[in-house]
């Protein structure tokens, strides 16, 4: 069985309540019911998670290592300032997705850069919450190449 952890950082539980022109309709508890049935049908244990504190992402994904396979991450603002999450990321050693609901490259240039991306498998963004599903895959992919 593949373990995948799925985090959520600062205000990402606001989801669905607020400025839904931009992050969408959907709950972070809709989000959770779908990544749940999609690993369900795949294999796939999931830990999803979030916080509005730096420390204690780090912290999560500090116990991440040695026990989860893959990391799903979308570190909400943090990806845009944390050096901190970068390092955690990084001491790790379990391969982690960048996740965004927004395409961050299509909005404010603040957003544009991730201090995440370099040590990141990849990133997806822009597809709402559809790329929670997408990332699962994504995962999946990465540590079991087809063939
Ligand atoms: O697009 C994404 O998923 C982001 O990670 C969301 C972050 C933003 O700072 C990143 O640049 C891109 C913000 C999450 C805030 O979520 C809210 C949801 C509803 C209402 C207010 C905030």
């Amino acid at each position: 069985m593949t373990n995948i952890l799925i985090l959520n950082g600062p205000n990402l539980n606001m989801l669905g309540l607020r400025q839904p022109e931009v992050y969408g309709k959907t709950t972070l508890a809709q989000i959770e019911a779908m990544c749940r049935d999609h690993a369900a049908a795949r294999e796939v244990t999931i830990e999803f998670g979030q916080s509005n504190h730096e420390g204690a992402l780090i912290d999560s994904i500090h116990a991440a290592r040695g026990k989860m396979d893959g990391l799903i991450l979308n570190a909400g603002a943090y990806t845009h300032t944390s050096v901190a999450l970068r390092d955690a990321v990084a001491s790790s050693e379990v391969p982690m997705i960048e996740l965004h609901l927004s395409n961050i490259h299509a909005r404010e240039p603040f957003r544009h850069h991730s201090y995440l991306a370099a040590v990141a498998v990849g990133q997806i963004c822009g597809f709402g919450a559809a790329g929670y599903t997408l990332a699962i895959d994504a995962m999946l992919a990465h540590l079991k190449p087809p063939g």
